[in-house]
Order: structure tokens, then C-alpha cells, then sequence
């Protein structure tokens, strides 16, 4: 065995008993390595290779056309009592689950390569960092893990140096049987089993297995919080750095806004990318939360991405990158849907593009790609302490209602909005698109316990860290009677973004609402910016009809959550019932 930890060891050889393997392949992270998996996966069918002459380094996936996204209602928390993975989980006995889970994993391996992955989620030498081992039979998993986090031999001298717990991943392909499905998370075990897919979030478990289900749970009991956010640095003319935090739901805007570019205007603002997907957030000294991204990559949504909602993504998809189930033109090139005016011919399944079938790319087609590769890239993401947190942003998508940008009133009232946040169900998971759904902090599919006892760990955070972030709620997505965005959202951004740096400087006042703190007319920039004075009141506007029966909803949600739910956000939910009353 090439490791000197011994319960990793153990581990590994218990494994391989179970699904009996024909090779054992411990990946080293080399470059050699990745050459050889990229060669036997062309051989294979599982890499089609690109343009090498515009996409140099770029191939194409093409996964199961059943196997697209992740499957919410197959994923599961396993912990010994049902009531503490919460309404907002499936829930199996662990007992029963790693039976069903063994009787798949019985001998799936023949015939196949075992890869073991040592990964480290986090910059190598921070002490906010953790590490675990994913075992999988996809060389495609290998690929995008090698992309996506740190992974090979420093991962694994730093699980052998510290000599103590690592999370233990175990997946295979299997058949790709939807029936034969399931993600099975085992906090207090610090174990995933997952079986059937081979598809983004189901399967490179390091992402929201690990990183956000497991490490929710180790958060909590630690008293950190691990979170579905981009991290972004924000630079001001003056030369001021300020970092932010934002949630919002699957496929609503984290990769866009964690690298967005200011409007010609903005001179001298710059936004640096730390991360785009997840962020693990510690109280230091200070009493400040410091960040940091414990991915190394971007596993980002394709549709939409062009030179003009994004110039910093399509930069970085041009060399290097691993792109699943998107379309391809007539010189390979890869293509989706909001790219460019080139012509698809061949469809996400490999058939010739007939529009009769639907999308070129599979709406939940995605590109891999390192974060290095990133130009608005942040120096930052390897900084081991991590960054310190100015401000945290909720949002998602809500056609009506929400206003563009609205401030809580205090860290409880903070809670509340981020825990009452609702959005419209996007192609990230399998099942109905376009719901509106609450998704508290954007972590509905990705929290590893009890929604009322999280939202206790964020009131709780007060305790822990005097100089809490101030917090926001944005909305890109409210759209007008036809059917039209109403805000221009992607770089205009900023103009909100540059709203909340003043609010934090206490440079502007704001106005009071029913609801939170809004900008004042006038301190929303919107110098060189097509929208009429309508639209931009009516993106303000507090419709309290429309409140009121949002309240009275959001009261059924926390009904859901039963006395779990902490006093303090239902006290801010009463101020906020009697404001608008
Ligand atoms: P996950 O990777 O699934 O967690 O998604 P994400 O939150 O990173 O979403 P992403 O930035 O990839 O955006 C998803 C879709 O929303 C893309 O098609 C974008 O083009 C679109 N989008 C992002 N920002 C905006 C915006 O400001 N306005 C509008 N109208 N669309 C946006
Ligand atoms: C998401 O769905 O929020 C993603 C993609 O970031 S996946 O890794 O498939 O979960
Ligand atoms: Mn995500």
C-alpha cells in the first residue's frame, strides 16, 4: 500500500475486497498521469477531443442522457436519529443504507480500475483546510477532481502527516441505472457512498458531498459555517479591499458574479474571483469571519456564458478545460446556447442538431476548468488564513417581489432573510424547473442536518465573532409583464455592489422599509445605463399585499421546522409582520 496511514490503508484494501477491482491506481496529481487518463479516455469514448487549435487541452463529455444533473431525490443524510437531518433531508437508518449501499458496491469494480484520490479542500498548508479520499471507477471523476481540487501526493502526505480523520468517498458508475442510485452521506461516519452516476455533484464527491453536506455538519459541531457562496475581492479607486460573500441557489449567478466586470464607468473598481461555488468561513481573532475556497476549480453552468454576460469565463474555457454535454459547430468547436452566432451540428447526445429536439447544450451542461486559469483570479485564493468577509449576500430568483437589493436591519434580521429566501428551481437537479421553492442560505439541497438547527448556528454565530458581516438580499431575475429581465444584471452588478461598499463605509443613508434598508433615490449609480425611472421605482417598490402573504407563507415554511426554529429570526419575522401591517 503506498501510504503510511494506516486506517487509509485499511480502508482502501476493505474496498477493494468489496468491489474486487481487476487495477488499484493511487493518483499522484502528476502530469503524466493526467496525459495517460486523457489517453485511454479518447481510446475509450469518454474524452471526444476538441479543436486542438482553438481549444488546445479541451475535450468533450458526453455523460449518460439519464444521468445530467443532481438527483435530489435520491440523495440522502444517514444519521442515527431521523429528526436530526430535518425536514429538509432524506433520511435512511445508516445501518440500512451502507447494506443497500455494499450490495451495490458488491464486486462493481471487476473489470475496472479502482482510482484511490487523495484531495485536500483548501489551500495545502491552511489550517482551515480539510482533506479527504474519494474512491471511484470513473477516470472521468479523476479528470475533473484534478481540475477542481488539490489533489495527488501533498494530499496525501498531509492526511498521512496529520495522522487523523479524513472524509472517505466512495463511488462508482456502476450501470448508470436510475434505479440503481443513490447519494448516502454519513456525517458523524465522515462517510459518502454513492452509486449510479457519474454526473457533477453526484460524483466528484469533494464538492457538496464533502465540502457542504459532511463539512455543514463538522462546521456546526466546530462552530464554523460551511457554505454554497462565491468569495469575491472588490478594489475600490482608493485602493480599498473589500471581500463578499454571496448565495444564491444553482444555476442563479454565483460564477457571473464572483468574476463580473465593471461597466466603463467604474474606474479603478476591480473584482477578484476567490471562488465561485462554496466557502468555509472561521471566526478569527478579530472577530471577523475569514474565508476561504476549498475548490481549486469551477464546475460552471455554460448556457448564458458569453464575451458579453461573462468575458472573464469564456477567457478561461479557451485552453484546458473539460466541457460535459455541451454541443459542438462543424470544426469542433465547443458551443451552447447564448455563446455566439456560430452554428451547432452536432447536439449534447452526439446526434445531428435538429432544433425540433430541443437545446444544442443540455441546459445543465457545464465546463471544468482551473481556478489559475481564471483572469479576474485572486491571488487570495491561497492565502492559508483566508479572507476576511465585508458582507454577505442572499438571493435567488423571483420573478415578482423581492426588490433588486435590500439591507437587513441586524445580524437576526440577517438570518431571517437568508433562511426565508426563495427561488425558481433552475436545471442543476433533476425535476420541475421554474418552482418557486424556499432554498434557505441557497444550501436546500446541500445542508447535512436539521434547517432549524442551522439556522440556530448562524443566530449563534454572534457568540463567536464580535464583527459580523453586514447582510443583503439582491434579485437580478424580477422580469416585467412581457417577460423581460427589468435589470440588466451581469456587469451592472456592480452599480449594486457599489452600493453596498457605501452602506458598509457608512458613506449613504438608506431608506427604511417595512422589509429592510433600501438605497435612497439617487445612490443606486445608473449614470450610462439604459433603464427608465419606472422600472428602476418599481425594482423599490414594497407591494405590502404582497408582503403580508409572503409572511404568511414563510410562517407555514417555519412551521415545517417546528421549535427547532430559533426565537430570534421569529421575533424579527414579528417586527417585520408588524411594519407591514
Ligand atoms: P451553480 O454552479 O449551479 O451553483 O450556479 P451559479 O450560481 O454559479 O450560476 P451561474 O453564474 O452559472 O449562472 C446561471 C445562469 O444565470 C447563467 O445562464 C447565467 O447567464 C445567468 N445569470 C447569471 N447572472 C445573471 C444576471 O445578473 N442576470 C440574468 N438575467 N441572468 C444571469
Ligand atoms: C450546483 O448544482 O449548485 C452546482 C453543480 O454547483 S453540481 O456540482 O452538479 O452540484
Ligand atoms: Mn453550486
Amino acid at each position: 500500500m503506498p501510504t503510511t496511514h494506516p486506517e487509509l490503508a485499511r480502508w482502501v484494501d476493505e474496498v477493494a475486497r468489496l468491489t474486487r477491482p481487476d487495477i488499484i491506481h493511487w493518483c499522484t496529481g502528476s502530469p503524466e498521469e493526467a496525459d495517460a487518463l486523457t489517453r485511454l479516455m479518447l481510446e475509450k469514448g469518454e474524452f471526444i477531443e476538441l479543436n486542438q487549435e482553438t481549444h488546445p487541452g479541451c475535450y468533450l463529455h458526453r455523460s449518460d442522457p439519464q444521468d445530467v444533473a443532481r438527483v435530489e431525490h435520491l440523495t440522502f443524510i444517514c444519521t442515527p436519529e431521523k429528526e436530526d437531518a430535518g425536514p429538509n433531508n432524506h433520511w435512511m437508518a445508516p445501518d440500512e443504507a451502507h447494506a443497500k449501499m455494499d450490495a451495490l458496491f458488491d464486486g462493481c469494480m471487476q473489470g475496472r480500475t479502482m482510482y484511490v484520490i487523495p484531495y485536500c479542500m483548501g489551500p495545502i498548508d491552511s489550517p482551515l483546510s480539510r482533506c479527504g479520499v474519494e474512491i471511484t471507477d470513473s477516470p472521468y471523476v479523476v479528470q475533473n477532481m484534478r481540475l477542481m481540487t488539490r489533489m495527488g501526493t501533498p494530499a496525501l502526505r498531509r492526511i498521512e502527516a496529520e495522522n487523523g480523520d479524513f472524509v472517505k468517498g466512495l463511488h462508482s458508475i456502476g450501470e448508470l441505472d436510475p434505479e440503481r442510485r443513490f447519494i448516502m452521506h454519513f456525517p458523524e461516519e465522515l462517510t459518502i457512498k454513492s452509486y449510479g452516476s457519474g454526473y457533477g455533484g453526484n460524483a466528484l464527491l469533494g464538492k457538496k458531498c464533502h465540502a457542504l453536506r459532511i463539512a455543514s455538519h463538522q462546521a456546526r459541531n466546530e462552530g464554523w459555517l460551511a457554505e454554497h457562496m462565491l468569495i469575491l475581492g472588490l478594489e475600490s479607486p482608493e485602493g480599498k479591499q473589500y471581500h463578499i460573500a454571496a448565495a444564491f441557489p444553482s444555476a442563479c449567478g454565483k460564477t457571473n458574479l464572483a468574476m463580473l466586470i465593471p461597466p466603463q464607468e467604474y474606474k479603478g473598481w476591480k473584482i477578484t474571483t476567490v471562488g465561485d461555488d462554496i466557502c468555509w468561513m472561521r471566526p478569527g481573532e478579530d472577530g471577523r469571519l475569514w474565508a476561504i475556497n476549498p475548490e481549486a476549480g469551477f464546475f460552471g453552468v455554460t448556457p448564458g456564458t458569453s464575451a458579453t454576460t461573462n468575458p472573464n469565463a469564456l477567457a478561461m474555457l479557451d485552453k484546458d478545460a473539460i466541457f460535459t454535454n455541451v454541443a459542438v459547430t462543424a470544426d469542433n468547436q465547443p458551443w451552447w446556447e447564448g455563446k455566439d452566432d456560430q452554428v451547432p451540428v452536432t447536439d449534447w447526445k452526439g446526434q445531428p442538431y435538429n432544433p425540433d429536439n430541443g437545446p444544442a447544450a443540455h441546459p445543465n451542461s457545464r465546463f471544468t476548468v482551473a481556478l489559475k486559469r481564471c483572469p479576474s483570479y485572486s491571488e487570495k485564493a491561497e492565502d492559508p488564513q483566508g479572507v476576511p468577509i465585508d458582507a454577505i449576500i442572499f438571493g435567488g430568483r423571483r420573478a415578482t417581489l423581492v426588490p433588486l437589493v435590500n439591507e437587513a436591519r441586524n445580524w437576526n434580521h440577517g438570518v431571517l432573510m437568508g433562511a426565508t429566501v426563495a427561488s425558481e428551481t433552475t436545471a442543476a437537479a433533476t425535476g420541475k424547473v421554474g418552482v418557486v421553492r424556499r432554498d434557505p442560505m441557497a444550501m436546500k439541497p446541500f445542508c447535512g442536518y436539521h434547517f432549524g438547527d442551522y439556522f440556530q448556528h448562524w443566530v449563534n454565530m454572534q457568540e463567536k465573532a464580535k464583527n459580523l458581516p453586514k447582510v443583503f438580499t439582491v434579485n437580478w431575475f424580477r422580469k416585467d409583464t412581457d417577460g423581460r429581465f427589468m435589470w440588466p444584471g451581469f456587469g451592472d452588478n456592480m452599480r449594486v455592489l457599489e452600493w453596498i461598499i457605501k452602506r458598509i463605509e457608512g458613506q449613504v443613508e438608506a431608506e427604511s422599509t417595512p422589509i429592510g434598508f433600501m438605497p435612497k433615490t439617487g445612490d443606486l449609480n445608473t449614470d450610462d445605463l439604459d433603464i427608465d425611472a419606472d422600472t428602476l421605482a418599481a425594482l423599490f417598490t414594497v407591494d405590502s399585499e404582497g408582503w403580508r402573504q409572503e409572511v404568511a407563507d414563510i410562517d407555514d415554511f417555519l412551521a415545517e421546522y417546528g421549535d427547532r426554529v430559533p426565537e430570534e429570526i421569529r421575533v424579527e419575522l414579528e417586527t417585520t409582520r408588524q411594519k407591514l401591517a
